[in-house]
């Protein structure tokens, strides 16, 4: 017997040596140390044994159990501390620290049509949103542009159907769309996108922002034009003596009809917005009574009012995702 029990010993020894992973040692640990085990099988037949046998082996027999339990406790808590290192899906460490979400912002235009929403709104105007696909009546019939008009030239854009859909050039149709619904006193702006066929340059680009201002009532004269845009860009720019000429200019929707420039830092001026008083053929378009109606209105460039702001001098840099550019907004 005791030379089983050394060989026993032995193999056990040998196969716990051998053994690699945890499952493996359970496995080990069963096969000789279970309830059915061998080694736990030598033990119980002790009790039968002759005294003699029966004090040598039971010594034994308890010294083999004894040492297998502690070399497999040992190559158990060796086997657990490896696998704690391997990388493992299943394996989370509450102790590592949170990862910082990077915090999203808002685009600088977004930012800037906000402003100006805030500051017209303040003023008494409402906030209105069209359709950047028009039709050719909005976009130019109803504006007093009617086929053949050489002003068409000016607007001439992105057609999508037959020279009868195209991608907005302008936000002044939304001034026909409202008054054909709503009648006078009113003051609206109307942010959007727009697109024109201009070569892109540093004041240009193919795809932009404006803001359609309009005011109508019974007495709305170019006075309170002046007076209102002057508070705007008083507000906008944070600055009162924010220099702004109105030069003369032509639209075929207006008469007479202006520009207006702000100067930049660098003493150059840049056109801001064009604008006049409503003409009486687009008041006769939404049927207005001339005699009893006028107005103002106005198309000011949203990205034109964000480079004077932040001293931007290309408006390129606000659509070609340059995160270096927008992360500094
Ligand atoms: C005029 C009279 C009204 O009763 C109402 C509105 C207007 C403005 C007219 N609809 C218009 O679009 N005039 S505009 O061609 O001179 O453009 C107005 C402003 O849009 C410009 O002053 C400029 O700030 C901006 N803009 C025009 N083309 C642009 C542009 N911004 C960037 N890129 C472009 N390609």
């Amino acid at each position: 017997m005791t030379q089983f029990l050394n060989k026993l010993k032995q193999d056990i020894l040998n196969k716990i040596k051998d053994a690699n992973n945890l499952k493996t040692i359970d496995e080990i640990y069963r096969a000789y140390l279970g309830r059915k085990g061998e080694l736990t099988k030598v033990l119980r037949s002790i009790k039968d044994m002759p005294e003699k046998e029966r004090i040598k082996t039971g010594k034994l027999a308890n010294q083999v159990k004894k040492e297998i339990e502690e070399v497999i406790n040992a190559k158990k808590s060796k086997l657990q501390t490896i696998s704690s290192q391997l990388p493992d899906k299943e394996q989370i460490d509450v102790t590592i620290p949170g990862l910082k979400v990077p915090r999203g912002h808002l685009h600088p235009i977004t930012l800037v049509q906000r402003e100006v929403e805030e500051i017209f709104q303040s003023m008494g105007f409402s906030i209105l949103d069209g359709p950047e696909v028009e039709t050719a009546h909005y976009h130019f019939d109803a504006l007093n542009i009617p086929k053949d008009h050489p002003a068409r030239d000016v607007w001439d854009t992105f057609w999508l159907k037959d020279f009868d859909l195209l991608l907005r050039a302008q936000t002044s149709p939304m001034q026909v769309r409202y008054m054909e619904k709503n009648n006078p006193p009113l003051r609206i702006i109307v942010p959007g996108r727009c697109f024109r066929r201009d070569a892109t340059d540093s004041t240009h680009d193919f795809q932009f922002h404006q803001f359609e201002g309009l005011m109508v009532g019974e007495d709305i004269s170019t006075a309170n034009f002046k007076a209102i845009v002057e508070e705007f860009f008083k507000r906008f720019f944070s600055s009162s003596d924010i220099q702004t000429r109105l030069r003369p200019s032509y639209f075929p929707f207006v008469e007479p009809g202006f520009e207006v420039d702000v100067k930049r830092k660098g003493n150059d001026w840049l056109e801001i917005m064009g604008a006049g008083m409503v003409h009486p053929n687009v008041f006769k378009a939404v049927g207005y009574n001339l005699k009893d109606w006028q107005g103002f209105a106005f198309g000011a460039g949203i990205e034109r009012l964000a480079m004077i702001k932040y001293q931007i001098d290309d408006i390129r840099l606000f659509f070609n995702s340059d995160l270096r550019f927008l992360k500094q907004f």
